[in-house]
């Protein structure tokens, strides 16, 4: 039974953001247990955790909510450190590859899939994008520029393709980074699988090109990990009421905008879905930022968000 001890993950099985995190349990062999949420607004078992923050997936362990996926990531590293994902090599870099897998191979990967099934895509997921984004999900415009999209995407994996030959040529491994799976390999995964979930010919058409990321792709899907628990967004958030977030000294020291512990805040993603959250600050540092909050259902939360992509403001 989930606990306060659990990795709950509160996701939906078509997002590639929750892929990745679900790729990394896998890898990790770790247990896990999972909440269906829903990919477009409302999320009402959802907004009691974060405070406002809507995108998938969520992480939860207790009474710690993590909002993004490199906070989730790195977390799961500092609590379960074997096997490590961040191997020798991966460190920092990882974080790098991620600016472009998250960024303009995703960008790329969207307007690839939408491009070609946006038609078939359900009116309220259009408005609910439209509305998250500010400005017009345009299946239309997607379509037109899907040829010049497939381009771009097939010449972004060719870059892993490249990776990988340079690896085999030196003898360094037939990883992106040496001889084991690590973070890197983790944040490369999304959008191939991102792909294939939606348009597979186009993929197995790139991979005619790229045997070396095919043969890749395929050991990095032959991580079996552990079936998830289902449990309802009511009953997670019931372990959260009951949980107490992890002890951790406030502190902001060395914060470039001498933001204090205790100062009323608000954070927002600085892409899109800019919702704010507002709380408590606990903790600002060079990489996350955690705040305190309280809600009717979960009385002592704390959320945990990354610095990068983030924007912090007093309340
Ligand atoms: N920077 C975020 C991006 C997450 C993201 O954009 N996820 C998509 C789904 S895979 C999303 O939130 N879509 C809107 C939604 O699910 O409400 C992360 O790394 O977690």
């Amino acid at each position: 039974m989930a606990n306060a001890q659990s990795i709950i993950l509160h996701q939906f099985d078509r997002s590639p953001y929750s892929e990745k995190i679900r790729l990394a349990l896998r890898m990790k062999n770790l247990g896990w247990a999972s909440v269906e949420i829903p990919s477009i607004m409302p999320k009402p078992d959802l907004m009691p955790l974060t405070g406002g923050y809507r995108r998938t997936p969520v992480m939860q362990i207790g009474a710690d909510i993590f909002c993004d996926t490199s906070i989730m990531l790195s977390e799961l590293e500092k609590r379960f450190q074997i096997p490590a994902l961040n191997l020798p090599g991966h460190e920092g870099l990882a974080q790098m590859v991620a600016g472009w897998t998250d960024g303009k191979w995703f960008q790329t990967s969207v307007a690839v899939i939408f491009g070609a099934i946006g038609e078939h895509m359900p009116q309220e997921f259009i408005d609910d994008r439209t509305k998250m984004s500010g400005r017009a999900f345009d299946v239309e415009a997607m379509k037109a520029a899907a040829p010049f999209m497939q381009d771009q995407w097939r010449s972004q994996l060719m870059w892993i393709e490249d990776r990988l030959a340079g690896g085999r040529s030196a003898g360094t491994g037939d990883w992106l980074v040496g001889t084991k799976p690590g973070m890197v390999d983790v944040h490369a995964f999304m959008n191939p699988w991102f792909v294939e979930k939606n348009i597979p010919d186009f993929l197995e058409a790139c991979f005619e090109n790229a045997p070396l990321t095919q043969d890749w792709y395929r050991r990095l899907k032959e991580f079996k990990g552990q079936a998830p628990e289902e449990i309802s967004g009511t009953d997670a958030i019931e372990i959260a009421n009951h949980a107490a977030p992890r002890l951790k000294p406030a502190s902001t020291a060395g914060d470039l905008r001498d933001f204090q512990p205790g100062d009323r805040v608000a954070i927002a993603p600085d892409d899109y879905a800019k919702d704010w959250v507002e709380g408590d600050l606990v903790i600002a540092n060079s990489e996350r930022v955690i705040i305190a909050r309280q809600d009717e259902r979960a009385d002592n939360l704390h959320v945990h968000f990354p610095r990068v992509g983030y924007i912090l403001r007093q309340a």
